[in-house]
């Protein structure tokens, strides 16, 4: 029988992967596994003690919020605020960034999704969390906007925890993806998927097909494409659970600009490109469609990018029919989309 690693002996272990490593990042990395244990439980238990439901308010995207979300954000900030190695946070539930006063001159900020796919906790589906660590750039003292509107190339770990049939926790620290799965029985995230790599050949598209209409003629052409070659169609609606799957299976998740939502819908600070790290580093590619996702400006907290991810196969693909020359046709369909 294998060794049991624990998250902890293993972000330890590779400790020494970082010279001059004082810790501090380990330290982070312990603390969000902790704050993931505790929302795996209230995940877990949503349906019995009622905690579903609407709580009433709206977070920063005007989407209305469930209890669970404020739950997991304020768990996370507690957690990032106990471990005194973080001065901020920014999360998709608040409007702007929050300074941590009682560790205002630590190293990194922390940007993070504290429930992604939240509309599926009413139907028990799975649901994640994402976070991303990025070392601070502006002096000592509270912590600046610009600490958090830094490209994703910049970010020094990535991750996700995914509550589904099994709660896992994701990560990369820049050297690889390694995935743990949580023992309930001894309360510990051990580690189930060494060194994880993303199939280069990938035979599953994962969109929301619904929005056929809204697409440009180019994903559209793709999406046909993809049903004429006979792939998979796999989409659960929880961003966290169909890259998960990707990054398994391989395949290509796109969200992609439609005519309503010229951006996309998704968030490119803690949730793309915290996500496009992972996949990079397990050897995907992450693009809007003509560039990496890793390399796009951050200028908004909240700002989105469309996204297209997975085997490199299928977004090479995607991105071959994003960049050919439009026909006149597609240039007056590409701009009747503005
Ligand atoms: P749609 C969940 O609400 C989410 O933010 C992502 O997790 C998911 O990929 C996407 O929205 C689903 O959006 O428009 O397909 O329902």
């Amino acid at each position: 029988m294998n060794k049991l690693i624990t998250l902890d002996e293993f972000i330890l272990q590779r400790q020494k992967d970082f010279p001059f490593a004082t810790g501090e990042l380990s330290g982070l990395l312990r603390d969000i596994g902790l704050a993931s244990k505790i929302i795996s439980r209230e995940v877990n238990k949503a349906g019995l003690v009622n905690i579903i439901g609407q709580a009433g308010t709206e977070n920063a995207s005007g989407e209305s919020v469930q209890k669970l979300d404020v739950m997991a954000d304020q768990l996370l900030i507690s957690c990032l605020q106990n471990s005194g190695e973080c001065c901020g946070i920014a999360s998709e539930e608040n409007d702007t960034y929050v300074p941590i006063k009682n560790s205002s001159n630590a190293k990194y900020v922390v940007m993070f999704d504290p429930l992604d796919g939240s509309s599926n906790i009413d139907v028990n589906v799975s649901i994640g969390t994402i976070f991303a660590i990025y070392r601070r750039i502006s002096d000592d003292g509270d912590c600046q906007l610009n600490d958090f509107l830094q490209d994703g190339v910049e970010q020094v770990a990535a991750g996700y925890v995914v509550y589904g049939s099994s709660t896992m926790l994701v990560y990369t620290t820049g050297k690889g993806v390694n995935g743990f799965t949580l023992d309930s029985s001894i309360g510990e995230f051990c580690l189930s998927h060494a060194n994880m790599k993303v199939p280069q050949n990938g035979n599953i598209y994962s969109i929301n097909q619904g929005h056929y209409n809204k697409f440009s003629p180019e994903i559209q052409q793709f999406v046909d494409e993809c049903m004429d070659k006979q792939l998979g169609f796999r989409y659960v609606g929880s961003m966290v659970a169909d890259v998960h799957r990707t990054l398994i299976k391989g395949g290509v998740f796109m969200y992609p600009a439609t005519k309503s939502s010229p951006d996309g819908k998704l968030r490119l600070l803690y949730e793309c490109n915290p996500l496009a790290f992972i996949m990079e580093q397990a050897g995907g590619k992450a693009s809007n469609g003509s560039h990496r996702i890793l390399e796009i400006d951050a200028t908004r907290l909240h700002q989105r990018t469309p996204i297209f991810m997975g085997s490199p196969n299928l977004v090479n693909r995607v991105e071959e029919l994003l960049q050919k020359e439009p026909s006149n046709a597609d240039a007056n369909n590409v701009s009747a989309m503005a």
